[in-house]
C-alpha cells in the first residue's frame, strides 16, 4: 500500500491533509503539485481529479480529492490516535465542523488570503477593497461563531484533538500575511496556539515555505 499526496503544501487545503499525515506518522510520498506552473492542469493530474485542483490522495490506483474527505480517510488509518472519534455523535460533530469549514470558514479565509497574499505573490495586482470588505464581513461572521464555541473547550469536539481541528485550524497558517482580524477573538488565538505547538504543525509549515509577498 503506497500513499501519495499530491499537494502544494503552502496552501491551507493541502496543509490540513499533510499535517494529519505527519501527525499520525503515516508513510507517504509527497508529490509537489506546482500550482504556479499549472501542474494541476496536466493530463496525468486531471486523470486523478477532473476538477484540476489539489490536494489529491492516491493509493494503489485509487484517488480521493476534497481535502476534508482526505483528512478523514487518513485518520481512519490510525483509529487509535483518536483524530476521528469512534463514538457516532462525536464523529458526526467532527464532520459537522468540517462541513462548516468548507462552507463558511474556508470561503471567508480564502478571500483574504487571495486578496492580501496570493495576488502579491503572483503579481496579480493590488488587493481589491470591495473584495477585502466582503472577506472581512464573512470572516467576522464565522470567527464570532468559532470563538464563542471554543469558550470552555480545549478543542472543537470534546476535550481531544480531532481531524476537525486540523481542518478549521489550517487556514490560520495564513493569519499573518492575510491579516486576519483576530484581535476580538481570544479563544481562537488560544486554541490556535495549541495547534501551532504540535510538532506536525511546524514540520508541515516547513514543507510549504514560500517567498514573501511582493
Ligand atoms: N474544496 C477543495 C478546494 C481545492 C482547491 O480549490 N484547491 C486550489 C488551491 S487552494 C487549487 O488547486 N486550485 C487550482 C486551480 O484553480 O487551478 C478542497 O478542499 O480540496
Amino acid at each position: 500500500m503506497t500513499l501519495k499526496i499530491h499537494a502544494f503544501a503552502a496552501s491551507p487545503r493541502a496543509f490540513k491533509v499533510l499535517a494529519v499525515a505527519n501527525h499520525l506518522g503515516l508513510p507517504y510520498e509527497y508529490v509537489f503539485c506546482d500550482l504556479s506552473k499549472g501542474a494541476q492542469k496536466s493530463p496525468e493530474f486531471t486523470a486523478l481529479n477532473l476538477n484540476q485542483r489539489m490536494p489529491v490522495l492516491e493509493e494503489d490506483g485509487w484517488s480521493l480529492w476534497e481535502s476534508n474527505a482526505i483528512a478523514q480517510y487518513l485518520a481512519t488509518k490510525k483509529w487509535d490516535a483518536g483524530l476521528l472519534p469512534k463514538d457516532e455523535r462525536a464523529r458526526a460533530d467532527v464532520t459537522r465542523w468540517m462541513f462548516w469549514e468548507s462552507a463558511h470558514w474556508d470561503q471567508a479565509c480564502a478571500i483574504l488570503i487571495f486578496e492580501r497574499f496570493v495576488k502579491g505573490l503572483f503579481g496579480r495586482g493590488a488587493a481589491d477593497p470591495v473584495e477585502v470588505e466582503k472577506g472581512l464581513a464573512q470572516f467576522n461572521r464565522a470567527a464570532a461563531v468559532l470563538d464563542q464555541h471554543l469558550k470552555g473547550r480545549k478543542f472543537l469536539v470534546g476535550d481531544a484533538l480531532t481531524v476537525a481541528d486540523f481542518a478549521v485550524g489550517a487556514p490560520m497558517i495564513m493569519a499573518e500575511p492575510a491579516q486576519f482580524p483576530l484581535e476580538n477573538y481570544p479563544e481562537i488565538r488560544r486554541w490556535y496556539a495549541s495547534l501551532a505547538a504540535l510538532p506536525a504543525w511546524s514540520k508541515t509549515q516547513a514543507m510549504g515555505q514560500m517567498p514573501a509577498a511582493a
